[in-house]
């Protein structure tokens, strides 16, 4: 059995029906650049045809005949908005509304119920279940547009807010609180698949001289240089680069392990220099340089806690300030043995 076996609106093809194979190919149906991306899921046919005619000049739009299926196009394509039938086989609207709600990466995507079981007991029942808006079918295709409309403003504003919220002000890049969030995650994931994790700590070399000769204005002016060259040597996406304080900056290098970290940190160090940022009063060179400390959690031991590679990324930092800054100190974690497995 297969779940993808959509019947495609006559609009969309001449096929009747696709393989899950065809269903990657098919969509997107009307992409574009910087459209919203909207999923419509209905288990008939025809409503997916009105919905399309409906929204698809406006948007990007992907359709979902079941609930795997639409479950599957949220992971893959991460929609704005989601127009979801109550009423389908299997697995029906209210209970792919909750697996989205309770996987972190999908709550945010509204949801908007369309069913033909309209009345106040079933509409309520939608909103408790986390729905932001309830469509009574047959649908009318202006409300369907003026409503979708709103409701991805609303969403656009909520992720605009959130972005803010992860944003460093002064450099553009993530910021302390995004940081704190990412490393427990990211070391949750190093300590369960046995994988690599790198942290850099990276501090400007006597930044307090800098902006004593040059200016507050041209401090910040460098550290927005620093930071787009850290952001431009740092190019994997799961990379985090983010501004710790001050002149203090944090990479996050998920999968690194402690040479590729080194290389890492020097190629920071020299693209920092490259620069080439005048500074006549720094203790280290002539030009404005970083010092560096890189640990590395690697291997299938155990660790006792995230804040450990912290502490030891600050400490190498302190190292390689220590020895004349303008360089590279590392180490790795020390790890304890991984327990043993019993059986019985
Ligand atoms: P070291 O080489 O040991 O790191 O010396 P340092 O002078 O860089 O270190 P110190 O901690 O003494 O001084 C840090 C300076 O960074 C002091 C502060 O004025 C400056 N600074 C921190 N945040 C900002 C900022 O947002 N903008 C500017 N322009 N300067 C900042
Ligand atoms: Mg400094
Ligand atoms: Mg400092």
């Amino acid at each position: 059995m297969n779940d993808f076996s959509p019947t495609l609106p006559p609009e969309l093809g001449s096929a009747s029906s696709v393989s899950a194979a065809d269903v990657d190919l098919l969509l997107p149906l009307a992409a574009a650049p910087r459209k919203a991306k909207l999923l419509v899921v209905d288990d008939q046919p025809i409503h997916l045809q009105v919905l399309y005619r409906a929204l698809s000049a406006d948007h990007q739009l992907f359709m979902a005949t079941s609930g795997a299926q639409a479950l599957k196009v949220i992971r893959e394509q991460n929609p704005d908005l989601v127009l979801l039938d109550v009423v389908m086989p299997d697995m029906d609207g209210f209970e792919v509304l909750q697996h989205l709600k309770s996987n972190p990466e999908s709550a945010a995507i509204p949801v908007i119920f369309v069913t033909a079981h309209g009345g106040d007991e079933i509409e309520t029942q939608c909103l408790h279940a986390g729905a932001v808006d309830f469509i009574p079918k047959p649908v009318n295709p202006s409300v369907v547009r003026a409503r979708v409309k709103t409701h991805l403003t609303l969403k656009f504003q909520s992720d605009f807010l959130r972005d803010m919220a992860f944003l460093d002000g002064l450099t553009g890049v993530s910021n302390r609180r995004q940081f704190d969030e990412r490393l427990p995650v990211e070391w949750g994931r190093a300590q369960r698949n046995g994988s690599a994790l790198t942290l850099i700590m990276l501090d400007v070399d006597s930044f307090k001289a800098y902006n004593d000769h040059y200016g507050h204005q041209a401090g910040d002016d460098c550290l927005r240089q620093i930071a787009a060259v850290l952001k431009a040597e740092l190019r994997r996406p799961a990379d985090l680069v983010a501004r710790y304080g001050g002149e203090e900056f944090v990479c996050l290098l998920p999968d690194t392990g402690f040479d590729d970290g080194m290389v890492m940190g020097l190629r920071l160090l020299n693209a920092v220099k490259a620069l080439a940022i005048p500074h006549r009063f720094s203790v280290a060179e002539p030009v404005v340089t970083i010092s560096l400390g890189v640990a590395t959690r690697e291997g299938s031991g155990q660790a006792s806690r995230a804040t450990y590679l912290l502490s030891l990324a600050d400490s190498q930092l302190y190292q390689a300030k220590h020895s004349g800054r303008a360089q590279v100190c590392g180490a790795r974690l020390p790890m304890a043995a991984a327990p043993a497995q019993v059986s019985a």
